[in-house]
Formats: C-alpha cells, sequence, structure tokens
C-alpha cells in the first residue's frame, strides 16, 4: 500500500493504482472527460487525451493529469488551486471553441458530461463563443447517429469498440482540427462491421452518438384514430427505468411501467416476457433435438447451438463467423416473435389488418431498432415490430407526458400477450436465456420435476463462463460470454476444436446482458448500477408464481389455438429465421 495525501486528506491506496482512483476512495470528486473504468469488464479508458482531470503535485512544475499519474509514497496533491482551476477552465474552452453551440436542441442535453462540465467550472458568454469550426457529415443508420461535430476525442468509444467488444468498427484518424473518431475509410456505419450494439453510445460523454430517436413516432401513432397501437417491454426496462425517476438503481418498477404506458395511451400493454417463454419452448425444442442428432450421430444440425436473441450477437456472428454460420438456434428473437404473433394471432383476434396494427417496443438495446427494420421481418413491406423506444426514450416520453410515476398504482400486464414467468424475466441478465432453457430442456427431456430451479453454476459477472449440467444420462457443457470480445474469445475457441467439448453457447452481446444495454439510463462508468440490476432480475424471477417456460398457461393456449407445436410448420414460417453472410 501506498500512502498519498489529497487536499490535506490521507489515503492509503494499492501501489498502481493513479491519482485519480486514490481521489475517488475518499469521495474527492476531481473532473474527466475521457476516463472510464467499468469494474470486471475491459472498459478501461485510459487515453488521457482530455487534460481536464488535472491536479497539481507538490515538487512538480508541471500539472499532472490524474488519470495517468500512479502514486508515490508521500505524494501531496491538491486538486483546487487556482492553478489547476484555470488550466480546466482553459481545456475546456479549447475544447468548446470547436464544439457546436446546440445545446438546446442537443440529443445529449441534461445527460452531456461537456455540459455538466461547463457548468460546473462556470464557463460563460465570450468563453465559449469560439468561430474555427471542423464539420462532419452526419452517419445516420437503423440504430445510431454519429454527429461527429460533437466529438471530444475521449476515445471512449473507440476502446469500447476494439477493446470490449473487439468489432474494430471505429479507430482516431486525421490530424489536428481534422481528427476524428471514423470508420475505416470513413465509410457510413452500416457499411461496416459495426454490430449496431450501440455499446459506443453508451460511454459517449457527448452528443457524437446518440440512438436514432422513435419516441415522436410513437405519439404520432397513438394520436391517429384509425390504428390500434400496442408495446411489449423487454425484460430488462423494468430493473432500470426506475433509475431516470431517481428511484435506486436495481428498483423494480414493473407494475408503474405498465401503468405508465396506459397512460400514454396504448391500446394493450404487454410483455417480452411471453415470447421469451415462447423462445424458450422453440429454442428448447431445437436444442433437445440437435442434442439427438448429436448423440446418435444422425443427419441434420447437431451442437453446438448459439442462442439468437441477442441482435448485435447475430450481426456479429454474420459478419465475423461465416463458417460457423449454421450454428445459431434459427429461433427469432422474443421481439421479432412477439411482432409476428402480434400481426397474425392478435391482430386476427381483433378482427384487424395488419397494416392497422402498431406494434411499438421498448428495449434496453439499441440493435433491437436494427433488428425490427430488418427485411426478412416484414410482409409485403409492413414490419412485424415498427418502432423501438429505449429504455430512455421511455422514461423521457412519461417526462414529457406528465406523468407522475411516483403517484401512479401498479397494473398488471393485459392478456393474452402479456402472460410470463420467471424464465422469461432473466432473459435479461447474462445466462438467463440458457438458464431458462435448461428449466425446460431437463424437465421435458427427463421428465421429472427438477430438483432446483435456480442454476447458481450459470450466474455471475465473469466475462466467460462454463458449467456442466447434467440432465440424467447426458451431461450439457454449457458456455456462456457477455461482451464481443469475450464471445470472440469463446467462439474461436469452438471454432478451433472445441477442446472443452461445449455444447450450447449463450452470448449477449453487452456487458451484463440486456441490463446493460447501450439503450438503459447511463451508467457513467459505474458497474456496480449493473450487478444492481442483475440482483432485481433475480428477484423478479423469485417472486413470479410460475419459473418455466413451459408451465406458462398462455403459452400452452397459443400452441393449442394457432400454432401447433414447437417446431411445427406455422411455427417455423412464423417463429424462426435464417441467417445472411
Ligand atoms: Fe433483451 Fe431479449 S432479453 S434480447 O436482452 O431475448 O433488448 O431485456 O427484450 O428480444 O425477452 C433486449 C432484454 C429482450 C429479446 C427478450
Ligand atoms: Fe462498435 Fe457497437 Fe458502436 Fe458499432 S455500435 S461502432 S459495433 S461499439
Amino acid at each position: 500500500e501506498v500512502k498519498i495525501i489529497i487536499d490535506g486528506k490521507e489515503v492509503h491506496v494499492a501501489k498502481g493504482s493513479t491519482v485519480l482512483d486514490a481521489a475517488k476512495k475518499i469521495g474527492v470528486d476531481i473532473p474527466t472527460l475521457c476516463h472510464l473504468d467499468l469494474h470486471d469488464t475491459k472498459m478501461v479508458n485510459q487515453a488521457a487525451s482530455c487534460r481536464v482531470c488535472v491536479v497539481e503535485v507538490e515538487g512538480r512544475r508541471n500539472l499532472a493529469p490524474s488519470c495517468a499519474t500512479p502514486v508515490v509514497e508521500g505524494m501531496v496533491v491538491k486538486t483546487n488551486t487556482i492553478r489547476v482551476m484555470e488550466a480546466r477552465k482553459t481545456v475546456l474552452e479549447l475544447l468548446v471553441s470547436d464544439h457546436p453551440k446546440e445545446c438546446l436542441s442537443c440529443a445529449k442535453a441534461g445527460d452531456c458530461e461537456l455540459q455538466d462540465l461547463t457548468e460546473l467550472c462556470g464557463l460563460r458568454g465570450d468563453s465559449i463563443s469560439g468561430t474555427a469550426m471542423s464539420t462532419y457529415k452526419k452517419d445516420i443508420t437503423p440504430s445510431l447517429i454519429r454527429d461527429m461535430d460533437k466529438c471530444v476525442l475521449c476515445r471512449r468509444c473507440e476502446t469500447m469498440c476494439n477493446k470490449v467488444q473487439e468489432v474494430g468498427a471505429l479507430s482516431g484518424i486525421n490530424r489536428g482540427f481534422n481528427a476524428v473518431v471514423s470508420s475505416a475509410f470513413e465509410l457510413p456505419m452500416a457499411e461496416t462491421v459495426c454490430t449496431h450494439c450501440g455499446q459506443c453510445v453508451a460511454v459517449c460523454p457527448t452528443g457524437a452518438l446518440t440512438e436514432m430517436n422513435h419516441t415522436w413516432k410513437v405519439v404520432e401513432a397513438l394520436a391517429d384514430p384509425t390504428k390500434t397501437v400496442i408495446v411489449q417491454t423487454a425484460p430488462a426496462v423494468r430493473v432500470a427505468l426506475g433509475e431516470e425517476f431517481g428511484n435506486e438503481p436495481g428498483s423494480i418498477v414493473t407494475g408503474k411501467m405498465v401503468s405508465a404506458l396506459k397512460a400514454i395511451g396504448f391500446d394493450h400493454v404487454f410483455d417480452t416476457d411471453f415470447t421469451a417463454d415462447l423462445t424458450i419452448l422453440e429454442e428448447g425444442t431445437e436444442l433437445l433435438e440437435r442434442l439427438e442428432n448429436f448423440l446418435e450421430g444422425k443427419e441434420g444440425p447437431s451442437l453446438p447451438i448459439l442462442t439468437s436473441c441477442c441482435p448485435a450477437w447475430v450481426n456479429f456472428v454474420e459478419s465475423q463467423f461465416h463458417e460457423l454460420i449454421d450454428i445459431p438456434s434459427t429461433a427469432r428473437s422474443p421481439q421479432q416473435m412477439f411482432g409476428s404473433v402480434a400481426k397474425t394471432y392478435f391482430a386476427d383476434k381483433l378482427g384487424i389488418k395488419r397494416e392497422d396494427l402498431v406494434v411499438v417496443s421498448v428495449m434496453p438495446c439499441l440493435a433491437k431498432k436494427f433488428e425490427a427494420s430488418r427485411e426478412e421481418f416484414a410482409v409485403d413491406g409492413n414490419p412485424d415490430v415498427d418502432l423501438v423506444m429505449s429504455t430512455r426514450e421511455l422514461a423521457d416520453l412519461i417526462k414529457q407526458m406528465n406523468i407522475d410515476m411516483e403517484e401512479l398504482e401498479e397494473s398488471e400486464f393485459d392478456n393474452p400477450l402479456g402472460m410470463s414467468t420467471g424464465a422469461g424475466v432473466i432473459f435479461g441478465t447474462t445466462g438467463g436465456v440458457i438458464e431458462a432453457a435448461v428449466r425446460t430442456a431437463y424437465e421435458v427431456r427427463t421428465k421429472k420435476p427438477l430438483p432446483k430451479i435456480d442454476f447458481e453454476e450459470l450466474r455471475g459477472f465473469d466475462g466467460v463462463r462454463v458449467a456442466s449440467v447434467a440432465m440424467d444420462d447426458v451431461v450439457l457443457n454449457i458456455g456462456i460470454a457477455h461482451g464481443l470480445g469475450n464471445a470472440k474469445a469463446l467462439l474461436t475457441e469452438i471454432r478451433d476444436g472445441n477442446p472443452r467439448n461445449i455444447h450450447a453457447v449463450e452470448v449477449m452481446a453487452c456487458p451484463g446482458g440486456c441490463i446493460g444495454g447501450a439503450g438503459q439510463p447511463y451508467h457513467h462508468g459505474d458497474s456496480s448500477i449493473l450487478m444492481k440490476r442483475q440482483a432485481a432480475i433475480y428477484q423478479v424471477d423469485k417472486n413470479m408464481p410460475i419459473r418455466k417456460s413451459h408451465e406458462n398457461p398462455a403459452i400452452a393456449e397459443i400452441y393449442e389455438k394457432f400454432l401447433g407445436k414447437p417446431l411445427s410448420e406455422k411455427a417455423h414460417h412464423l417463429l424462426h429465421t435464417h441467417y445472411h453472410m
């Protein structure tokens, strides 16, 4: 351990820590724009590029960036001298001189770290009215908007895309005023290997990277008297939405969220958890069929099988693992199964045409916007899912409509597409999809009740986890990865000989799974927020009266009345897909 003094306070930290780490430990808040350290992931951005975090170190002539200065025994640091405050202000003035003054209409207003800093440091009037502006063309994809005029070159997005996700879609190019983070050859993102995971958006401190917003289109649909507008909410939204209203991370706001959606004016409020259960019936049956093929050496698809509900993961496999394109389950994601069922089964029930039914999703994810826009998920140009709002967009709409979350009574999802189980909700965290699948596969295969519903061995936060689950005579080896970089490592291992003999793999593109999706309230680098959301997901599961997908009575009913049985021809047509290369 090393002892140092910061602003007169003594602090002991491990050797190798930085001054910034030490300050954090005693609650001294040194501002920074580029630094980010999301523990338990590879998300450590040490670019030391913004120079906002400078401090004075006794005995040194120059100010030191605290994020890149290691502690030394006996060091005396000051974070609040006039020299430090002036330097910080000058750095900010320089940044702002080459930044659009669009704060009134910027998508990031209120959540912008640059705005917060200019406010903190008291930049006013003339000090922010620069004229030299570099300009770039806006780049828009179905999921993201890149407005590089607002880039401050913090490099967080680059670290996220290249080191954590290992996609490699973004890197710094050019110099001086023309320096910018962009794709290779400055191609539009839609033409690159970008997976639309949105993790670059999740860490961007300014409005340079934001989501494609669908909120106003939702408002217009709601105002159209010829349309019936229904909404589905993803598992992970209920454990994060509350944060936007001042609740502790990990607060469970399911009932209030449903009431808010009813107050907004949706005709029916349904749950993606219902189709998560449906996914388990389809994917679980596929798993058991492929297991039989594997064990008996039969023709046809065999093991390993990969989960296919995460759209950024699907994009990743399609663009970077061509040789494994036959391995993912063919099951569509719960979001898309919902859209498909809503525009057939439910539209028929209501006696309306699919064009007159608008299906809205609320998702923690930005890649879901891209997924909904895929051609194969539309019939004659009419998409199964019309509009996708992020958790943040829903929070903004609730506020805009003056709905008081605090005051709202709790209410229940509507039926039939709102009934779900604990297995459906754990989809929202890393490890949950495969646990839900195992709960069903075990009981279907062994015809015995599970001795224990909770598979602790599949849970946790390590980037790659491998565990075995016995189903009577067979032992299923399961691999779990979250974060695309971790997924890439696991998939490469499987491609190159599968030494650990893994039979089934769950991948979620975002750190933590959907709880850490890029549409969730910003975590600002605090990984404890993700842990609390994860604990809340397991709590919701525990509180559910039914915790296995195959025991969901509404699922039994939809098979009986509409789909026949899992993997039937109709199920194949409506609930499965094929992959592109
Ligand atoms: Fe997810 Fe899924 S769990 S992908 O993370 O399979 O987004 O929450 O809705 O579709 O159910 C996201 C979450 C979500 C799907 C389900
Ligand atoms: Fe990279 Fe994901 Fe951002 Fe695309 S969306 S640039 S893959 S971090």
